[in-house]
């Protein structure tokens, strides 16, 4: 379905709570479903990703009940999962995908996974190859590095393992496949990654020490219940605060976003391009949190690359759009991961903003932006992106004319009421 959209230089005013962050609610029903007992979720992502991680621990037995935010997993424990009897599809979740490999690796059953056509050019290998040093027996197309994916599940033995990409997938697989390996596994990561899975599986009990840019687990450790608090996901504000900053005369607040710090980057860069903005901190027991009021503001180009990256990689459509209004370049550097998401976040977004009149180039690991741009109207794709979708709704924003988007359906993969959160701030 496409999409229509001619807001006609609007204000934006108000206060949202944006639904929860996906990461995090991932891996609350993940662990929820390893621990013996009965896990608590309130503030879960009601989105299509998250959901499809709740039916593949259904199809192993797991009993899942979702009432939009609150979610409640009773199990067994792993080891009362049961054989499933059907293909589990993860949709368009590669951290469904990617985590689910390393949980099921350790299993005693046999599983087929698969997910949509986006997923299947996503690589596997990353996951796959540390897996596989750990004993892991799983086939894939293409050599084995692609879905479908079968999984023989088998003891696995712990490894050490240095990562030549900073992924939170990549490590989250890693470590949730450590659980079930014999020994004690070492991971090390190049550049900090989302640490969601390190902190949900203290919360959860689990035992990992971590020192620098090292982290230590052991195996056969079982996960004990608890009750998971999801803040919301800064990856959905971030389009709201993009928003804020490019329509003139906005202000608007965004209560209990995630400020967990491997996950903040897109504060300092828009604190470097001149945004207005404060954080108001919650208390609260996990991952942090607080509520950003951001203004309208004059920005100017900048420079992100290095560290920086992991910590705002979901985010960079988004800052490559706000920079198309900031006076001066930004150039957007080691971001070549990007070239591997959903799609190739790199030359759709160049290729869209192409498309609004932006002075925007690609590069092999990032994008080069000249502002201030007046944006005109178009016809874009969103790729069956659902970051790329959202991208060209906030552009709407601001364009002469109107904007039409393709397949927005798509955005409920992470953010179900993108439009009516949007659309309930505009006066
Ligand atoms: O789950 P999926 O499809 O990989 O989602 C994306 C997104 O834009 O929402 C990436 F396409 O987020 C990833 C993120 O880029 C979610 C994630 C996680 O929850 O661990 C980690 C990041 O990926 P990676 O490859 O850096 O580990």
């Amino acid at each position: 379905m496409s999409k229509q959209l001619n807001y006609m230089s609007p204000v934006l005013n108000g206060n949202i709570k944006v639904p929860g962050d996906k990461s995090i609610s991932h891996r609350a029903v993940m662990f929820g479903a390893m621990a013996q007992g009965k896990t608590e979720v309130t503030g879960f992502l009601a989105g299509e990703d998250c959901l499809r991680t709740i039916d593949c621990f259904r199809q192993l037995g797991v009993q899942i009940t979702q009432d939009g935010g609150h979610v409640t997993v009773e199990s067994e424990g792993m080891n009362a999962w049961r054989e499933p009897a059907e293909v589990l599809y993860t949709g368009n979740s590669g951290t469904t995908t990617r985590l689910m490999l390393g949980i099921l690796a350790g299993t005693g059953f046999h599983s087929i996974m698969t997910g949509d056509a986006s997923i299947g050019k996503r690589p596997m290998n990353r996951v796959l190859n540390p897996l596989r040093e750990m004993g892991a027996d799983i086939r894939g197309r293409e050599g084995g590095q692609y879905t479908p994916v079968a999984v023989q599940g088998k003891t696995l033995k712990a490894i050490e393992y240095t990562m030549p990409v900073a992924s939170a997938q990549v490590k989250s697989a890693i470590l949730l496949a450590a659980l079930n390996a014999e020994g004690t596994t070492t991971i090390i990561e190049p550049v900090p990654s989302r640490n969601h899975t390190e902190i949900m599986l203290q919360t959860f009990g689990v035992q990992l020490s971590q020192e620098d840019s090292k982290i230590e687990i052991s195996g056969d450790q079982q996960l004990k219940t608890a009750n998971v608090e999801v803040p919301g996901d800064i990856s959905s504000a971030a389009f709201m605060i993009g928003a804020a900053l490019v329509a003139e005369g906005s202000d608007i607040t965004i209560e209990q976003m995630g400020t967990n710090p491997t996950r903040t980057g897109i504060l300092d860069v828009i604190k470097a391009m001149g945004a207005d903005f404060e954080l108001v901190e919650r208390d609260g027991a996990g991952e942090p949190s607080a509520d950003m009021t951001i203004r309208y503001s004059k920005l100017v180009g900048t420079e992100i690359g290095g560290a920086v990256i992991p910590r705002l990689i979901d985010e960079i459509p988004l800052l490559a759009l706000v920079a198309t209004q900031a006076e001066g370049t930004t150039v957007i550097k080691d971001a070549e991961e990007l070239r591997v998401k959903e799609t190739d976040r790199i030359d759709a977004v160049v290729t869209e903003l192409k498309k609004l009149g932006a002075d925007i180039e690609a590069t092999t690991d990032g994008m080069v932006i000249n502002g201030p741009t007046k944006l005109n109207g178009a016809k874009l794709a969103s790729y069956g992106d659902h970051r790329l979708g959202m991208m060209a709704a906030v552009a709407a924003l601001i364009t002469d004319g109107p904007v039409e988007i393709d397949d927005v359906e798509c955005i409920a993969v992470s953010y179900p009421n993108f439009f009516e959160q949007l659309e309930s701030m505009i006066r």
